[in-house]
């Protein structure tokens, strides 16, 4: 029996990845960041076996046995072909490529934070089996193979503040994260999750992307000339830990996201009331400061993630308790509070 552990978190864009311009590589129409949740909270950690005794591959996630997916399929198959090559070269090599596999993946959050787990769940799968191939890739290298689990998994391959650059390749190898500062570049930076309904979201990510790219004129816009420059100014800001343009960026990004959903046809709704009220809530807080001290940002779904530096928590809390949950009787969840590092 070999066997091979390692975790991933899990990730929240604050520059959205939506749109594909190759569905089975999963390759983007434009390049992504993400600030990646708490140290130990929000994690998938997977443990990888490869034996003999097993007859078939098996994937457990949270205890339950999960039918093997296309994607899960295909990532299974190139990291066996990556295996396969070293055991080529060398003859020494433990022959494990073509033995099946038994993959048991867990996650630490609880599926009632909405959050979505593919992303941390693809990242640990690809991590603990490169680790039980001892493959000599490195976490880039290895973000492509994530990249074709789930998109966004690709981040999750490292911790704290993460790029995906789309790459233009039309084999994929250049579309893969690269850290942009770990955790302990911006020891300060908070993030809360306002857990505003757990449910599964009502249009896939990968069904609604396809829409908005068929059908959108603003997602054009967007891919061509917002986003790139989000992206560098983006990546600036995190380098100067410039909250205000960070702050700024987060919300734009994120509002353009949503208005290129609506602009889809049939539309896409993501956010709710309930998520609007909380948009409210922190422009109000920014105005009264005269600058940004949050930010919000919504994927797809309603729920909020707000960044806010420690030292305007009190602030940022006690207001969002006020405006938000008072309105609306829900909990604000204090859930991630510094960004990750990978293990
Ligand atoms: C993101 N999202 O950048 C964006 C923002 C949702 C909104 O990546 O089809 O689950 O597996 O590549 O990665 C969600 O999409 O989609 C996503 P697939 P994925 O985080």
């Amino acid at each position: 029996m070999f066997e091979a552990t390692a975790s991933a978190p899990v990730n929240i864009a604050t520059l959205k990845y939506w749109g594909k311009r190759d569905v089975n590589l999963n390759l983007p129409t434009n390049s992504s960041i993400s600030v990646t949740l708490a140290q130990d909270d929000l994690r998938a950690t997977t443990t990888a076996r490869a034996s003999s005794e097993f007859a078939k591959d098996e994937l457990y996630l949270n205890d339950t046995l999960e039918p093997l997916g296309k994607r899960t399929l295909q990532v299974l198959a190139e990291l066996r072909a990556l295996r396969a090559e070293i055991e080529q070269k060398d003859p020494s090599a433990p022959k494990i490529a073509d033995l099946k596999l038994q993959i048991v993946s867990v996650n630490n959050f609880p599926t009632a934070a909405g959050l979505a787990s593919s992303a941390a769940g693809f990242a640990a799968l690809v991590k603990s089996i490169s680790l039980l191939y001892k493959l000599p890739h490195n976490d880039s290298e290895l973000s492509v193979l994530a990249r074709q689990g789930s998109g966004s998994a690709c981040r999750s391959m490292f911790g704290g503040y993460v790029a995906w650059e789309m790459g233009s390749e039309t084999n994929g190898l250049d579309s893969r994260a690269v850290q942009i500062a770990d955790v302990n570049h911006w020891p300060n930076m908070k993030a809360l999750i306002l857990v505003v309904c757990a449910e599964k979201k009502d249009v896939s990510s990968t069904s609604g992307m396809q829409i908005t790219v068929e059908t959108s004129g603003l997602f054009t816009e967007r891919v061509n000339t917002l986003v790139p420059e989000l992206f560098v100014k983006m990546k600036k800001a995190i380098l100067d830990r410039d909250f205000g343009s960070f702050a700024k960026y987060t919300m734009v990004d994120s509002n353009q996201f949503h208005a290129v959903c609506l602009d889809s046809y049939p539309p896409i709704f993501y956010m709710n009331d309930v998520s609007k009220s909380a948009v409210r809530a922190i422009h109000e807080l920014n105005d009264q400061y005269k600058e940004p001290i949050a930010a919000y940002t919504f994927d797809a779904g309603p729920n909020c993630v707000v960044y806010y530096l420690e030292e305007n928590e009190e602030a940022v809390l006690s207001h969002l308790g006020q405006a938000v949950s008072n309105v609306n009787g829900f909990p604000v969840e204090k859930m991630g509070s510094t960004p990750a590092s990978t293990s």
